[in-house]
């Protein structure tokens, strides 16, 4: 039987990978790309949506594919490509357009929270039509899983939405694709403010962990972690948000159970526990960070692993394409 389709996308929207994308996201790609047929991009067109510089937006992107790989995307196992050297996303992202509701494009959340940062009139127009690129993204590979953090969730339904709708009224054209959404780790919280979703464009540097931090950084920004009332080391979403945050950091990188790590700190204090937290975190990307260093010195050897893998990406991306145009009735 041929192997499940999963795609994902990944901004180059910052100089480096915060822990949530790692946590939410980037982990199961690596996981996933074992036992599923992966495609992972870097989704520079959605970087678009927000002001960028140009300098910094070429530097960001070979940086994204320097900490894939590092991080254990295999270009063996996965095709890794660059959404904007695959016109296909372009081509399937404005028939998305043409099936998405105005209502329905307008009750997403992340485009109201991004918005009303900017000011409503300062947004870009594709900043609103941002869902329907990603359904594109998802819809041309006929992808099964889309592995993403908690915050993408109402993408993914619009997603099968749209494409539910499409297949109803066109014919059989896109595999209906669902998220892989962790119960534990989906939704990693900001160090300094455990209400707050760990952010690239939000928050306080001081509760962003960035992979590519030097370890010196780190280790502080986890010893002056936010806790909470009380002294035990439990956990807890709603009396100790802060603490339980940490836990589920530590537990993902460690490999320890929740539960595990409650014994082991029994009769401790915070202090041992945010410096125990603070020595996995940097221990675990100490090597990561050095690897992605290194291949950061030869931005040719990462430009063509991402021109093999855009060049898959177009081969199988136009499959999708001309299905979808030839069910609307376009002449090719
Ligand atoms: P921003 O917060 O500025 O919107 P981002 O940090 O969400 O950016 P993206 O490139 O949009 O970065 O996200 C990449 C992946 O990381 C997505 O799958 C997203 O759901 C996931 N992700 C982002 N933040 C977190 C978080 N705090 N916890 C878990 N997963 C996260
Ligand atoms: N919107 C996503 C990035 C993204 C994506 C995708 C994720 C763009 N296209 C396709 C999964 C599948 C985000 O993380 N903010």
């Amino acid at each position: 039987m041929s192997k499940k389709r999963v795609l994902s996308g990944i901004q180059p929207t910052s100089d480096s990978f915060h822990l949530g994308n790692y946590l939410g996201a980037v982990k199961q790609w690596v996981d996933l790309q074992e036992t599923h047929d992966a495609f992972y991009c870097i989704v520079d067109l959605h970087a678009l949506t927000v002001e960028t510089d140009p300098k910094l937006l070429r530097k960001r992107t070979l940086t994204s594919a320097a900490q894939l790989l590092a991080l254990g995307i295999s270009p063996e196992k996965s095709t890794l490509f660059v959404q904007s050297q695959v016109p296909q996303h372009n081509q399937l992202g404005w028939i998305m357009e043409c099936m998405a509701g105005f209502g329905e494009a307008s009750r997403m959340t992340q485009f109201k929270d991004k918005s009303s940062k900017a000011g409503a009139d300062a947004a870009r127009v594709g900043l609103f039509t941002y869902p329907m690129l990603m359904a594109g993204d998802i819809l041309l590979y006929q992808t099964n899983l889309v592995p993403v953090g908690e915050d993408q969730r109402q993408h993914i339904e619009l997603t099968r939405d749209i494409a539910g709708r499409f297949n109803s009224k066109y014919g059989e054209t896109f595999a209906i694709p669902e998220g892989f959404i962790l119960k534990q780790g989906a939704k990693i919280f900001d160090i300094q403010d455990p209400t707050a979703k760990m952010s690239k464009s939000s928050g306080s540097g001081a509760g962003l962990i960035d992979i590519l931090d030097t370890p010196e950084v780190n280790a502080k920004k986890f010893k002056s972690a936010v806790t909470d009332a009380g002294r035990e080391v439990k956990f807890d979403l709603v009396e100790k948000p802060g603490i339980s945050n940490l836990l589920t950091i530590h537990a993902a990188l460690s490999g320890k159970s929740i539960a595990d790590l409650e014994n082991e700190f029994a009769g401790k204090g915070y202090g041992d526990f945010k410096g125990a937290v603070a020595e996995v975190v940097v221990e675990y990307f100490r090597p990561i960070r050095a690897h992605a260093l290194e291949l950061l010195q030869d931005e040719a050897h990462l430009i063509s692993i991402l021109h093999k893998g855009s060049e898959k990406a177009r081969s199988v991306a136009q499959i999708t394409v001309d299905k979808a145009y030839k069910n609307l009735g376009i002449v090719l």
